[in-house]
């Protein structure tokens, strides 16, 4: 597939079924759980593994040592047609352990039982210690060639292409939690370059709690669940963590951006990301400049509501992993630019009177703009979750060549803590043998032995000097691209546990993000610091972030104290003056809108022709269009994917209404609570709250025929965003054009400018 053009792939299915009524009736839209449809029969005729989805990938097969083997992905997955043991015997049964008679004690000699008992046993590895929650996807980035001046990286270089694995993750939830909680998101690329790996660990939020790595601990003890209860999970609405950031007020911007938008993205596709920290690059000539890295995403930023947040917690944990496996299924490739902000490497690594060095702040774009440097497409799946996402395993400290580290006292302590995480996560130091995590050129190392070692190193002299060897491994010199530790010169100084005093201002860049906000964004911002100070016990820490917000602003505070209950405090410090960056508000531009999930309510009396004519160019659009009707399976041709009962507004982007249903046989208060009053209404109370929800999350509906008068019904016909018309395809181009803005948020007056 191209991936350069990511609704092609759908527009040539969507071309396709037009022509042929039995596409139809496979499944276009994404979620497919196999590769083939199973059969009613267990199927019994002996068959080889069937082959991975169309779109999931596998990590490269090269040897452990980094070396290209050919081999096809599927070789590194079962083999052969018959269950075997784990020693590749034949196995004849599989359901009966080995006893002493059919009613007899369990034989100790059961091979098989004990192999496939303890294997299980020892499923489970330890989960990450932050960022356990994620997923991922393979992919390429394309370089433009535009940083070639300021690094000597060969993966910048015009036109080189480099494969990718990208894992996103939330911080503080355990692998089991909840996706769209409010928290910061990681983002995480592993570009396997033929000067060796580069990581690129960022997260969606330009900036950190802490300053110095040394408060790590801390902080995470802070935010992660109460040591006594273990409550709550995946949440910063506690006690403890408005404890911590409001004694150690550093932590106030990057906890601003949490209760933003910014906290509970709508996909991982719609986030930006950040290196957080100042890295060096380094150019053939030696010549070093300071650069931070962004990603910026080609669908724009968008955010989930607070409430559909909280309702797809319990409805679908899994949101932003299925919307991400979903889009790459339905060939709407996720992309992202890479670009860079540069600053001269000049002594005081200061630019416009902003520390470098310190991961609180950032650096507006409107002072110094994100200059485009290549372009990321993740194009696919994972084939085992396990294999891939589970046992990635990054480092800030993987670097090529031309790319260099800070002093930043943050990242100079995550240099140590990735590779020290992963040989308990991993079970030893082997871990960069495993596939996902193989570099893709030739490695050779000297380390030898180890828990899984999975190489066969030849020779007798793993040390150097040797000559038993023949002197191999030789190192480089510039002539051979070796990496160059920049000889950047160290200020003359003593040993101290301090930090510099330009690290002391803990609230002039929270104020500027403050200010850069748009009115709806400052309303949610003041719900979010309510709602979490709100969850707190102690009317102590309350206060205390209380007096932190009216050091960041007076309205953000009187606001919020309104919803606490409590005074608002004065200011102890004089209010900075910031310069709003209008490039950290989300809205207020248009975006295109591949991959979008479009739901429609039909019913088995509604215009299927319209319906079918509107699910074309829904597709044709590079959109998912899912039929929401009273029953399951067929609508005229036509499959149906969610019924009244299986639906919920919250996985919707817009929703199209085409009939006005009565209520379904099944919509009775007794078996589905939603369906309130089902047996009495005219109109089928799921859908009624659907159009409710839809509306009150600030989305684009539709409507026409019958689903006109039913938007009239509801009493949301001619509000702003919701449109009728005469015909399914005129309809849908109105909405397309309210997508394209992400919400429709002309529906809510705001209390603040
Ligand atoms: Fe991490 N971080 N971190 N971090 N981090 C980990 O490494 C750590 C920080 C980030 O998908 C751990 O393999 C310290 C900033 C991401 O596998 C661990 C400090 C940023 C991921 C660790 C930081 C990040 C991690 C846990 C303060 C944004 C997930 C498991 C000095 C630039 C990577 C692991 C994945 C994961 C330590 C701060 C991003 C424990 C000590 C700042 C995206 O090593």
């Amino acid at each position: 597939m191209d991936a350069s053009k990511p609704a092609k792939a759908v527009k040539d299915v969507v071309e396709n079924a037009a022509e042929k009524v039995a596409d139809f009736l496979t499944p276009d839209v994404p979620g497919s759980p196999g590769s083939a449809p199973a059969t009613v029969e267990e199927p019994t005729t002996p068959r080889d593994p069937l082959p991975p989805k169309k779109e999931q990938g596998a990590p490269a097969t090269v040897t452990p040592t980094g070396a290209e083997t050919g081999a096809p992905a599927t070789s590194k997955g079962q083999q052969g047609a018959h269950l075997t043991t784990a020693q590749g015997a034949r196995l004849r049964d599989t359901d009966h352990s080995l006893k002493a008679g059919e009613r007899g004690p369990t034989l100790l000699q059961d091979h098989h039982l004990r192999e496939k008992i303890t294997h299980f046993d020892h499923e489970r590895i330890p989960e990450r210690v932050v960022h356990a929650r994620g997923a991922g996807a393979h992919g390429v980035f394309e370089a433009y060639g535009t940083a070639s001046a300021v690094t000597r990286a060969g993966f910048l270089k015009k036109g080189k292409k480099t494969d990718v694995f990208v894992r996103f993750s939330t911080v503080l939830g355990s692998r089991g939690s909840a996706d769209t909680v409010r928290d910061t998101r990681g983002f995480a690329t592993k570009f396997y370059t033929d000067e060796g790996t580069f990581d690129l660990v960022a997260n969606n939020i330009p900036v950190f709690f802490i300053q110095d790595g040394i408060k790590f601990p801390d902080v995470i003890h802070a935010g992660k669940p109460h040591p006594d209860r273990e409550i709550p999970q995946a949440q910063s609405a506690h006690d403890t963590f408005w404890d911590f950031v409001s004694l150690h007020t550093e932590a106030q911007h990057h906890t601003m951006w949490n209760m933003s938008d910014r906290g509970i993205p709508r996909s991982f596709r719609m986030m930006e990301g950040f290196g957080v920290h100042t890295f060096r690059l380094v150019n053939e000539a030696g010549e070093t400049v300071l650069v931070k890295f962004h990603w910026k995403p080609k669908l724009g930023v968008h955010s989930l509501t607070w409430e559909e947040a909280q309702m797809l917690g319990g409805m679908d944990p899994d949101f932003h992993r299925r919307d991400l496996y979903d889009a790459i299924e339905a060939g709407a490739y996720p992309e992202w630019e890479l670009g860079i902000q540069v600053f001269p490497d000049t002594a005081d690594q200061t630019f416009e009177g902003i520390d470098l060095l310190d991961p609180t702040k950032i650096v507006p774009e409107e002072l110094a703009p994100v200059q485009p440097i290549g372009r990321m497409t993740l194009n696919r799946t994972p084939t085992n979750f396990f294999a891939e996402v589970e046992q990635v395993a990054f480092h800030p400290g993987h670097l090529p060549p031309g790319i260099d580290v800070t002093n930043d006292p943050l990242l100079q302590a995550r240099l140590f803590s990735y590779l020290d995480t992963q040989i308990t996560r991993l079970g030893g130091p082997n871990f960069a043998q495993i596939p996902v995590n193989r570099p893709h050129c030739p490695v050779n190392d000297m380390f030898r032995d180890g828990f899984h070692q999975h190489a066969v190193h030849a020779g007798v002299a793993p040390y150097r000097p040797n000559s038993l060897d023949g002197g191999n491994p030789f190192v480089a010199g510039d002539a051979e691209n070796a990496f160059v530790d920049t000889p950047v010169e160290v200020a003359r100084a003593r040993k101290v546990r301090a930090n510099p005093v330009s690290f002391d201002d803990h609230f002039s860049q929270a104020r500027l993000f403050w200010l850069s906000m748009s009115p709806v964004e400052k309303e949610h911002i003041i719900r979010a610091y309510t709602f979490e100070l709100g969850k707190c016990y102690e009317q102590a820490i309350k206060e205390r972030q209380l007096q932190c917000l009216a050091n960041i602003d007076p309205v953000l505070c009187r606001e919020v104290a309104t919803g606490l209950g409590l005074p608002a405090p004065e200011p102890a410090l004089p209010l900075a003056d910031p310069a709003p960056s209008p490039a950290l508000s989300q809205v207020g531009k248009e975006w295109p809108s591949d991959g979008r999930i479009v739901g429609i309510v039909v019913d088995d009396g509604a215009d299927l022709d319209g319906v079918r004519d509107l699910r074309r160019a829904v597709f044709a659009a590079g959109m998912v269009p899912l039929l929401i009707a009273p029953h399951g399976g067929m609508l005229g041709d036509m499959p149906v994917q969610r019924t009244f009962a299986t639906a919920r507004s919250i996985e919707f982007d817009a929703l199209l209404v085409a009939a006005a249903p009565a209520p379904a046989p099944d919509a009775l208060p007794a078996r589905d609570a939603k369906a309130g009053a089902g047996d009495t209404a005219a109109v089928d109370p799921r859908v009624t709250l659907m159009i409710e929800e839809c509306w009150w999350h600030a989305k684009a509906i539709g409507a026409w025929g019958a689903g006109a008068k039913l938007l009239a019904q509801a009493g949301v016909s001619g509000t702003p965003g919701v449109v009728s018309g005469d015909s399914a395809t005129e309809v849908f181009t109105a909405v397309q054009r309210l997508m394209a803005a992400h919400r429709v948020w002309e529906r809510f007056p705001t209390s603040v400018a």
